[in-house]
């Protein structure tokens, strides 16, 4: 049986409007050629960013529990009692239990996440596990400006951010959320965990895993575009290649195209060169004078910061 040809094959027709389809097309039609990480995370770039966090090399997440492990009393004791409690980008609510189990009296606890599957289960489970906790979920894009009620007089509202997510947006993108950020907390404060600055190899090691992983989480976008868009990308003809820029303090993750080679877009014919990338993700590192002086910039007072003691990670308060 002679083997299907792709000219045989009838192209899906192109979902033109579909927003990851008017990205994909966007960032192969400039130059540099770049999009924005958000793509990675479907179903399986989700359960493999998972398994990032467990990898020996990827330090940020444990770290940072370690921190809220150590330090979530103290937190508790700057946030005070009978506070609102928002976390952006939830997912599955599970570090904040951490500070959900020293808190006093919390008022209300709202998780925000662009996933509302995601959400409805954490919620689920934390109503299970805090059955005094009154729990609000919102499922939108914490990047936009959020639509909350005003919290009760005399409830301070405290915002929750981990993980250094922070660190994926650029410069101007991380200004803006914050300065939206000081004015939804305004009279509370923000819990920040920031990745910081530090020996490059380390960094490097972090984004260049022996297993793979982060390869394959990185190669997932094109393999998600080829499910849902239709696309006909070749992942072995893409390598994953990560690296940090010391002058920019970030991680810089691209996917560079091992061959000459034409892609096709819906009715779009796209080139790409030998060596070519496209940049998929930056992973800014903070020192905490420069996280300091950025959050004064949106409007916050930086207050104290937990690290652990190799000073690879910080958890930041910043009274709004
Ligand atoms: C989600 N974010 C903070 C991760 C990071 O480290 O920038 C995403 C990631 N990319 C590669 N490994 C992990």
């Amino acid at each position: 049986r002679p083997a299907a040809s792709f000219d045989t094959v009838a192209a899906r027709p192109w979902p033109a409007d579909e927003p990851f389809a008017r990205d994909l097309l966007a960032a192969f039609t400039r130059r540099p050629r770049s999009i924005s990480p958000k793509w990675f995370y479907d179903a399986e770039g989700s359960r493999l960013f998972d398994r990032i966090c467990e990898l020996p090399e990827y330090y940020p997440t444990r770290t940072e529990r370690a921190i809220l492990q150590a330090h979530a009393r103290e937190m508790a004791d700057v946030i005070g009692p009978g506070a609102e409690l928002v976390e952006f980008g939830a997912g599955s609510c599970d570090k904040v239990r951490l500070i959900l189990d020293e808190l006093r009296e919390p008022r209300c606890f709202r998780p925000v996440d662009i996933s509302a599957a995601h959400l409805q289960a954490a919620a689920a489970g934390l109503r299970r596990d805090y059955p005094g906790l009154d729990v609000q979920p919102l499922a939108a894009d914490y990047t936009q400006r959020l639509l909350l009620p005003a919290p009760e007089p005399g409830v301070r509202r405290v915002g929750f951010f981990p993980g250094s997510t922070i660190g994926n947006f650029t410069p101007e993108e991380a200004l803006a959320f914050l300065r939206g950020a000081a004015e939804l907390l305004r009279g509370g404060g923000l819990l920040l965990g920031v990745d910081l600055v530090k020996d490059p190899q380390r960094l490097h090691a972090a984004y260049n895993d022996r297993q793979g992983v982060t390869a394959a989480f990185n190669l997932n976008l094109l393999a998600r575009a080829n499910r849902e868009l239709g696309t006909r990308f070749d992942l072995s003809a893409f390598d994953h290649y990560a690296f940090y820029e010391p002058r920019l303090q970030r991680i810089e993750m691209h996917l560079v195209s091992r061959c000459r080679q034409d892609v096709r877009l819906g009715g779009t014919a796209v080139e790409i060169e030998e060596g070519e990338t496209l940049h998929t993700e930056s992973s800014h590192k903070y020192t905490l004078d420069g996280l300091g002086a950025l959050a004064l910039q949106a409007g916050f007072r930086p207050g104290p910061a937990w690290l652990d003691e190799e000073r690879w990670f910080c958890v930041q308060w910043l009274a709004a």
